[in-house]
């Protein structure tokens, strides 16, 4: 059966210096979605880019803007990226540790057995309540804890590398996750980190239908042939 395959292209791995052709770029391409990956230095070791960024390029495209939050205090930002111009906002489920557990350490790969699902469940209402859609992340080492919110979520973003840095190795050991929220989840699933032409069969036919990508799609020769690829695994 025909699935419909979207493609979210990271602009982690844009030229800065031109980020408008950038974005044309993406539209050409086919592209589906931008995907706006967040880091403030606490929650991954790393520092990007945030709500600036969203409003210099929201004007220019019609493109649904995801902003992907790897940040420590999503609550405190769900406003401000949304007043920017973002359209779908995620959350790291890591964020929601229920309190009193051991601190994060920088440079640990987040993860979290279960979380505080009323305090997540009150964010997911924040942002639904203005019009825009909510999806819960899971880390690779954090397991399906969100059951109790998958009738109010928009989507599940399975982490296929560990959050931080673009361009590295996807890990396939995500994948039985991603199966198994299949089964019981029809929303969206997107997948994130490491997609590649080797990768990405893998990932759609465990049920993912959103596969976001930076080194990739910015990487190719072809940007357009990317995205057709991609979109084409939903058809075998
Ligand atoms: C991964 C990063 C992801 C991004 C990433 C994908 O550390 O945090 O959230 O979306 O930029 O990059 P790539 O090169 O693996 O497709
Ligand atoms: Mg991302």
């Amino acid at each position: 059966m025909t699935k419909l395959i979207k493609v979210s292209a990271s602009i982690l791995c844009a030229d800065f210096l031109k980020l408008g052709e950038e974005i044309k770029k993406c539209e050409d391409a086919g592209v589906d979605l931008l995907h706006i990956d967040v880091m403030d230095g606490h929650f991954v070791p790393n520092i990007t880019i945030g709500t600036v960024i969203i409003k210099a390029i929201r004007p220019l495209t019609k493109l649904p803007i995801e902003a992907h939050l790897m940040i420590e205090n999503p609550r405190g930002y769900i406003d401000s990226f949304i007043e920017a111009g973002a359209d779908i906002i995620k959350i790291q489920a890591e964020c929601y540790a229920p309190a009193g557990g051991r601190p994060p350490k920088l440079g640990v790969p987040r993860r979290v057995k279960v979380i505080d699902i009323s305090k997540a469940k009150a964010d997911i209402k924040k942002i639904r309540q203005r019009g825009k859609r909510a999806f819960m992340v899971l880390n690779p080492a954090t397991p399906l804890c969100i059951q109790p919110l998958l009738n109010i979520l928009d989507g599940v973003l399975i982490m296929s590398v560990n959050p931080g840095f673009a361009g590295q190795k996807f890990m396939p050991g995500v994948l039985p996750k991603l199966a198994a929220l299949r089964e019981i989840y029809k929303g969206d699933i997107e997948i994130d980190g490491g997609i590649n032409e080797s990768t990405a069969p893998a990932a759609v036919k465990a049920g993912a239908n959103i596969l976001a990508t930076a080194s990739y799609f910015f990487g190719a020769k072809n940007p357009g042939e990317v995205v057709r690829y991609l979109k084409n695994l939903g058809r075998k």
